[in-house]
């Protein structure tokens, strides 16, 4: 099956997502995909809280004044802006923007917070919804007109300096973000003419979905001072000197749940790692004639005994038949399965069912709790492993065109030399269909000899991709 013909088959059948409702680019998260979702969220929450950042909540409304300020910046959105231009049937003075993104909703508050360097470094981040009318392929969780799950934070500096290890704190927390989720990546600044609108740069997380496409799954940006310049987002120095701020902004969204399902997900179904599975253990009694009630009881105990343990666990004692259960928890990812029949009860055991790779083991009643963690852990660590085995397979090396040409044909990032002209980069991308992800983050080593277009010296790695 085509990857997204799968895709779209199992956020249906898994319940991830209903994708009928009637606007396009608009989904709607089903409660077993909201609970997937919202444990990713809580992640990242915990992890952005941990390294000082302070959560909050703007309006999603942002007058057009303010959203048109920074010109870049409403260059780069201006046809993806949806407007609101009445209330009732009165025409606004003022245009409203449905936020794209909120630096421009944000900023002009951070002036009036910030007052002294004492107010300095300014950490928030919320998660919100954006709305960008998109003109390109919509897809659930991939690209979408609503981005329901848009975490993004802000932050002010006094030096550039401390901007600049701001975004080597960003680039860290979205790494152990995609570790922990057993996303693999790599991390490139982006060429200048594909960096956010209105940043001095831009560095990219992108990912590969199974069918060698590039997806980006989040971006940090260095905004230098051209916001807090558009604001005047300003600060007293010690020495009394007024100045203004250096800012960063980095953002994930769906698009880390589409790269969970997309990347771990089989033939079956959804394979979900244990840390953002809404059930971790699902215990399936199976029962024989002469023994239902010894079995029933059975599994209850089981499933208590993992409750009690801390683990998400559900017991599944509805009147249908163990293969159609054992099926439907292999299409919800539900990393373990629990199996406890007559020869189970007599023998004070349980079988243990791996989604990842369809194994089962039996261990004894007495030692469960302790090798359900251990299987856990040992399925978080093999999709990790699987999945950046895959992604490396999928990394490829050209020098030439003749030779780039065929890589691109396989799919995935080919890396090559380059000269670092802006004419070199678009040549490659039209010639070859792909887009320039950039360079290697944070080092671009030169790696290679000669820019395959011009044939100057390649001073840079150029990473190029089929992107979504
Ligand atoms: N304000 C900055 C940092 S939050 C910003 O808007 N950056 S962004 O434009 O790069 O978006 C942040 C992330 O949102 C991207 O890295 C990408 O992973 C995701 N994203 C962008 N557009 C969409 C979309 N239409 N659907 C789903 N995810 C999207
Ligand atoms: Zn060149």
């Amino acid at each position: 099956m085509e990857f997204s013909e799968w895709y779209s088959e199992v956020l249906r059948s898994a319940e991830v997502m209903d994708v009928r409702y009637p606007v396009k680019g608009m989904y709607v998260w089903m409660p077993y995909g909201f609970e997937i979702r919202r444990r990713v969220v809580e992640l990242l929450r915990k992890k952005l809280r941990e390294t000082g950042h302070e959560e909050v909540l703007f309006p999603t409304l942002i007058p057009e004044g303010n959203l048109s300020k920074e010109a870049e910046h409403i260059a780069g959105f201006e046809d993806e802006v949806y407007w609101v231009t009445h209330g009732g049937t009165k025409e606004l003075n003022e245009r409203l923007a449905l936020r794209p993104t909120s630096e421009t909703a944000i900023y002009p508050m951070f002036a009036l917070w910030i007052r002294s360097h004492a107010d300095l470094p300014l950490k928030i981040f919320q998660v919100v919804n954006t709305f960008r009318y998109e003109t390109k392929h919509t897809r659930p969780l991939i690209r979408m007109r609503e981005i329901t799950t848009f975490k993004e934070a802000h932050t002010a500096h006094a030096t550039e300096e401390e901007a600049e290890e701001q975004v080597r704190e960003a680039f860290e927390i979205y790494s152990w973000l995609f570790d922990t989720l057993g996303i693999p990546y790599i991390a490139s600044v982006r060429p200048e003419w594909d960096k956010f609108p209105g940043a001095e740069y831009t560095v990219a997380f992108d990912t590969l979905m199974p069918n060698g496409r590039a997806l980006q799954i989040g971006t940090v940006h260095m905004l230098g001072q051209n916001f807090s310049k558009t604001f005047e987002v300003t600060f007293e120095t010690e020495e009394g000197e007024t100045e203004y701020v250096y800012m960063t902004c980095y953002g994930v969204s769906d698009r880390v749940v589409a790269a969970v399902i997309g990347i771990h997900g089989d033939e079956s179904g959804l394979v979900l790692p244990p840390v953002v599975a809404p059930i971790q253990v699902a215990v399936v009694p199976i029962p024989k004639k002469g023994a239902r009630r010894e079995v029933k009881e059975a599994a209850g105990d089981v499933a208590d005994l993992l409750k009690e343990h801390g683990f998400r666990v559900e017991l599944d004692d509805r009147d249908i038949s163990p293969g159609r259960k054992f099926h439907y928890w292999e299409l919800k990812g539900v990393p373990v399965r629990a199996e406890v029949g007559p020869r189970e009860v007599e023998a004070g055991t349980v079988v243990l069912f791996r989604r990842d790779e369809f194994e089962r083991e039996e261990v004894d009643l007495d030692d469960l709790p302790r090798a359900v963690e251990a299987l856990l852990e040992d399925v978080a660590e093999n999709l990790r492993e699987r999945a950046r085995e895959r992604f490396e397979s999928m990394l490829h090396r050209a020098e030439t065109l003749d030779d780039l040409e065929a890589a691109v044909r396989d799919g995935g990032v080919v890396e090559t030399g380059w000269c670092g002209s802006e004419s070199c980069g678009r040549e490659l991308e039209e010639r070859l269909d792909v887009d320039a992800l950039g360079t290697p983050y944070p080092d671009d080593e030169p790696e290679f000899e000669r820019c395959p277009v011009c044939g100057r010296r390649a001073d840079h790695t150029l990473r190029l991709a089929r992107t979504y």
